[in-house]
């Protein structure tokens, strides 16, 4: 005849842990929390697709290289809620602002020469609500010395 065998703490351990890791990997793919490295294309722009919605930017880190244009095409996904990307990054030669409206698209290009982390963001708020940088729709670029 068979017995079981006593349960140890230990054996509840290990079984967290394969409990842990076997769902550490059902993380949607689209949950934004991977830092996104670019790649320059054949023509040499480092070019990337982040969605918005209210109130986020899928993804919101991305990893570029200092002095290679890069291009990023915005979608908004929101059925009636305006969005734009502002980057904070004042030794930029042209600063970007960009509007993108409910359902629509736009690409913007532009060029990060200083190394560094730099934010972007959406200001958009209406009346007396937060406004959607408070309410979540931050991102970060993190930009490295060519030759990285
Ligand atoms: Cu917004």
């Amino acid at each position: 005849m068979i017995s079981l065998p006593e349960i140890r703490p230990w054996m509840v351990g290990l079984i967290g842990c394969v409990v842990l890791v076997v769902f550490s990997g059902v993380v949607p793919a689209n949950a934004g929390n991977d830092v996104i490295v670019l790649e320059p294309d054949a023509d040499g722009v480092q070019r990337a697709s982040i969605v918005l919605d209210s109130y986020s930017f899928t993804p919101h880190h991305l990893r570029i290289r200092a002095d290679v244009p890069v291009e990023l095409h915005l979608e908004n996904q929101s059925f009636l809620t305006p969005h734009n990307v502002v980057i904070d990054a004042p030794s930029m030669e042209v600063p970007v602002n960009v509007n993108v409206s409910a359902g629509e698209s736009v690409s913007v290009r532009f060029l990060l020469s200083t190394p560094g982390t730099y934010t972007f963001f959406c200001d958009k708020q209406l009346l007396f609500f937060p406004s959607h940088r408070e309410e979540g729709m931050e991102g970060r670029i993190e930009v490295l010395a060519e030759g990285r």
